[in-house]
């Protein structure tokens, strides 16, 4: 019979106390759950004494967003915990520490990250990340790179592609984003505002040619070891600092999908503005940083990545003059799609994001929900096109500009 059951806040006490060289023995402990996400329980063991505390990450085994009739495999917080000690190995100043995994309580302990904040409310705030573009292009760079055949062992990498099937939380993703938003879907979630907006995309058949791309790309391209689900609600950061989590939906996809989380969800909080100044001037600026750090993301994953690959390539034949150059543009037109299929789901299907739903202001809301639908889906027609990043960015302005 399995040992698991959901923690309350004083049985994670009792957890942690017998970690072993953490706490104090018989010293004083604070629990308290802070998980905002979707899935997780999410405690906070703190030691009164010494100020030390650590994290305790417990899978329930049904989504949380929705409730039990959404049953869900425990085994997310292996692969989560797995994924995240392969990041630890390549980028270690990058991701939060692991200390244990714990298979019979699905729950991982790892490093406490509380001086940071969720990026996305860092976001909302409206503050400015000067070193996030180079940090997030040396993560996806790095664990991109040397987990697919490019960088790692062909037969090794196999092996650890059965590691991380991840059937169910893959199901999720291609349901959420590449099915549901598509069609007049229960788990849907729209505001009556852009229900017309929400039929053009179900009645749209060209588009729906693009999305069965991406999707069939989704199913099937197993380019590396993706984080899964690399939004800005899984960064935590400060001004000098940036921590990557929360990778359960770790499985082997293609790259452009992680590339594409992060840069939707900078436009989302793009499109997003309006509701968070009232100052035009102010909010063109903020704009402006949050394209050029759209640019910058993408220049320095490039860099990072082709360094890596001319420094630690492992396949003699990748080495063909040019093919590099061809990698690297498929790559830039799959995040582009995949960008924009990560923001219209935001808008119309079950999950969203604070940037644009908390804007209590519903006319501005509307607006924001619409120019994110027009940029998304201006993106995902741009999937097979695109050439560079200035002409995605030149998407984004366009579609701001009406
Ligand atoms: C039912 S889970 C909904 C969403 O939350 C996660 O963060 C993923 O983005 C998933 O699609
Ligand atoms: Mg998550």
């Amino acid at each position: 019979m399995s040992a698991y059951h959901p923690l309350s806040e004083a049985q994670a006490i009792e957890y942690a106390r017998q970690i072993p060289n953490l706490f104090q023995s018989g010293s004083e402990l604070t629990s308290h759950e802070i998980g905002d996400g979707n899935l997780n329980l999410v405690f906070r063991i703190t030691e009164k004494a010494s100020g030390k505390s650590i994290i305790l990450k417990q899978a329930l085994p049904y989504a949380k967003v929705v409730g039990e009739s959404w049953p869900l495999t425990l085994d997310r917080a292996r692969i989560e915990s797995e994924a995240l000690i392969i990041e630890e190995g390549l980028v270690p100043d990058l991701v939060p520490h692991v200390y244990a995994y714990d298979a019979d309580l699905a729950l991982t302990v790892m490093e406490d990250l509380s001086d940071h904040i969720i990026m996305r409310r860092g976001l909302i705030e409206r503050n400015e990340y000067p070193l996030f573009a180079e940090h997030i292009g040396r993560f996806m760079a790095n664990t991109l790179f040397f987990t697919s055949d490019l960088g790692k062992n062909q037969q090794d990498k196999k092996i650890q592609q059965g590691r991380f099937i991840n059937p169910e939380l893959c199901k999720i993703t291609e349901d959420l984003i590449f099915d549901d938003p598509y069609r007049d879907a229960e788990t849907n979630s729209i505001e009556d505002h852009i229900r017309d907006a929400a039929e053009q995309l179900w009645s749209d058949s060209e588009l729906h040619f693009e999305v069965a791309i991406l999707r069939q790309k989704f199913l099937t391209s197993a380019q590396a070891l993706l984080h899964g689900d690399l939004h800005t609600g899984s960064i935590f950061i400060k001004p000098d600092s940036t921590k990557v989590i929360d990778p359960e939906f770790a499985y082997y996809g293609p790259m452009g999908f992680d590339i594409g989380a992060v840069l939707a969800n900078l436009i989302l909080n793009f499109a997003g503005q309006e509701g968070w100044s009232k100052d035009l001037e102010s909010r063109k600026a903020y704009r402006a940083y949050l394209l050029q750090t759209v640019k910058d993301v993408w220049t320095h994953f490039e860099a990072n990545f082709r360094a890596l690959w001319n420094e630690h390539g492992v396949d003699r034949v990748f080495q063909a003059p040019g093919y590099q150059d061809y990698f690297i543009k498929n790559l830039l037109q799959d995040t582009a799609g995949f960008t924009g299929a990560k923001m219209v789901r935001r808008i119309v299907g079950l999950a969203h994001v604070a940037d644009i739903d908390k804007i209590e202001d519903s006319a501005a809301r509307e607006r924001a929900q619409r120019l994110a639908l027009a940029i998304g889906t201006s993106f995902i027609r741009a999937n097979r096109q695109v050439a560079s990043i200035d002409e995605l960015i030149a998407i984004v302005t366009k579609e701001s500009a009406v």
